[in-house]
């Protein structure tokens, strides 16, 4: 307190002996005071637009947010909701003809579920170990038990829809199996209306009842309502050409799985679960979206498919590729369980059995099959595996030559009409007729014996060099040629 009061005494007792000096420090003392005023006055303001910012940020930080939350349900939404399978088929075939979406947006045909059943009950045998998830196994056809599908053969064998296709079915393991009585039960034969059959047709049964035969859902974890939706599109996909339609895709995966099977093939090379789905899902697929005209006049037309495909197996690409379109959309994806490295294999042997359908590598294929004979490859290597699924394939393309007669003589009256149809297409372009497709100049049994003896009695006996098993189809082979020669029409 002293120190304090003896402080102001010196300060005062200086102000009056330097009045001047003291007034200038003050003067100073102010302006400097103001200085500091209006500084604080400034970051005040700074502070307050900051703070404003801040609260602007926030919001636009909460929307952003918002908007990030409802583009994330967007896209869920979208990744679940059905596309219109067909967008990306179109786009492949820009066939301004190409039907609008044949299964209507729906995602499965709107199949008989007992009959389903009964296909199911013929394969699955509930009492047997193995189905440890009975829910799997339930989930959209429900099995009968042993004792139940005896009652309920008993109850339909007779029925003009169950008891002709169970019967048919009898004889899918045979090489006698008719592929039109099925269908013809199911939505009738005309080829014509097959694109528009709502309910599934002999390719979407056939399928069915051999995914189950060789166990294949199991094996490979597929979803059951996956593999309808995807046969459902397949069957879909081909076109109501006289030739190539579904039923010939029926009737090409029917033979398919012969050759595995009573053919040998799967014991000759030893062909693991993934080659079987291979063949099968390639049986199936392998005209997908034909437009009932071939190679060649797409590549004298010089059209949309040939310049995508640079003149080289044109239809070919075309119906592997469209067929992995469709399967982007998870709803058709029958592969979707599978691993990356099978996923990968499946597709290979696929695009291989597929690409080698081109009766145009024909020769390509015999000489590569002769010179693995002649090697006496044991057919264990990969690379001979899938030689010989290709070469399976491919004679199960051409298979109805050496089938029984009467199947023979109705594929041949297709063929020659689906023949026509491109003549017809040819004559209006102002093209020249391809050999056998002028309908004015008619030359079945000719254009059938030289296909026989030239392509097809040749490659069946080598198929049966190594499947001697198949020997059945040239025996067939022979007997359809001696047909024509004695019912030449020409
Ligand atoms: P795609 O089914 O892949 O077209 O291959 C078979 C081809 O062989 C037919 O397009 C056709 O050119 C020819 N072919 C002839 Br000729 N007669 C045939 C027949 N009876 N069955 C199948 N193909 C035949
Ligand atoms: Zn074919």
């Amino acid at each position: 307190m002293e120190a304090y009061i003896y402080d102001q005494m010196l300060l005062s007792h200086q102000m009056q002996s330097h009045p001047k000096e003291f007034e200038g420090k003050e003067l100073s003392a102010k302006e400097e005071a103001k200085t500091l005023e209006d500084q604080n006055e400034n970051l005040e303001h700074e502070l307050q637009a900051l703070k404003e910012n801040l609260a602007r940020n926030k919001q636009q930080e909460d929307a952003s947010r918002k908007r990030l939350e409802e583009l994330k349900r967007e896209n869920n939404d979208l990744a679940h909701r059905v596309e219109d399978p067909w967008q990306r088929v179109k786009d492949k075939q820009r066939d301004p003809c190409r039907l609008i979406n044949p299964l209507r947006n729906k995602t499965c045909k709107p199949f008989d579920k007992l009959l389903l059943q009964l296909i199911k009950s013929t394969y699955v045998n509930l009492d047997s170990e193995g189905y440890d998830d009975m829910s799997v196994i339930h989930k959209v056809v429900k099995p009968f038990t042993v004792l139940e599908m005896q009652d309920m053969r008993d109850r339909y064998i007779l029925d003009p829809l169950y008891g002709t296709i169970l019967m048919a079915l009898d004889k899918i393991d045979d090489w006698d199996f008719n592929v039109f009585s099925v269908q013809a039960a199911l939505n009738g034969d005309d080829h014509a209306s097959l694109p528009f059959q709502e309910k599934g047709g002999a390719l979407f049964v056939t399928f069915y009842a051999l995914f189950w035969k060789y166990d294949l859902f199991k094996k490979f974890n597929i979803d059951e309502q996956v593999a309808l939706n995807w046969v459902s599109a397949v069957e879909a996909g081909y076109h109501g050409n006289p030739y190539h339609n579904s039923m010939h895709a029926a009737d090409v995966l029917h033979v398919t799985h012969y050759i595995l099977s009573k053919g040998g093939l799967i014991e000759r090379c030893q062909l693991s679960d993934k080659m079987i789905l291979s063949a099968l899902f390639s049986a199936a697929i392998h005209d997908f979206d034909h437009p009932g005209i071939n190679n060649n006049f797409h590549i004298k037309t010089r059209s949309h498919l040939a310049t995508l495909y640079n003149d080289r197996s044109v239809l070919e690409n075309l119906h592997v590729s469209s067929v992995f379109e469709l399967i982007k959309n998870p709803a058709f994806n029958i592969l979707a369980s599978l691993s990356e490295d099978q996923w990968r294999e499946v597709r290979e042997v696929v695009v291989e059995m597929v690409l080698a359908t081109d009766m145009g590598l024909h020769g390509k294929y015999v000489a590569m099959m002769k010179t693995r004979l002649q090697e006496r490859a044991d057919f264990l290597q990969k690379d001979d595996k899938i030689l010989a699924l290709a070469m399976a394939l491919k004679m199960a393309d051409i298979s109805n030559c050496g089938r029984p007669q009467e199947i023979y003589l109705r594929w041949s009256g297709k063929i020659s009409d689906e023949f026509y149809q491109q003549g017809d297409r040819e004559r209006n372009l102002g093209l020249a007729c391809s050999p056998f497709m002028d309908r004015t100049q008619p030359a079945i049994a000719k254009g059938q014996i030289s296909f026989m003896n030239y392509i097809v009695i040749p490659f069946f006996e080598q198929i049966s060099e190594l499947l001697p098993n198949m020997r059945v189809s040239v025996d067939c082979a022979e007997g359809n040629k001696t047909y024509w020669a004695q019912n030449d029409d020409s």
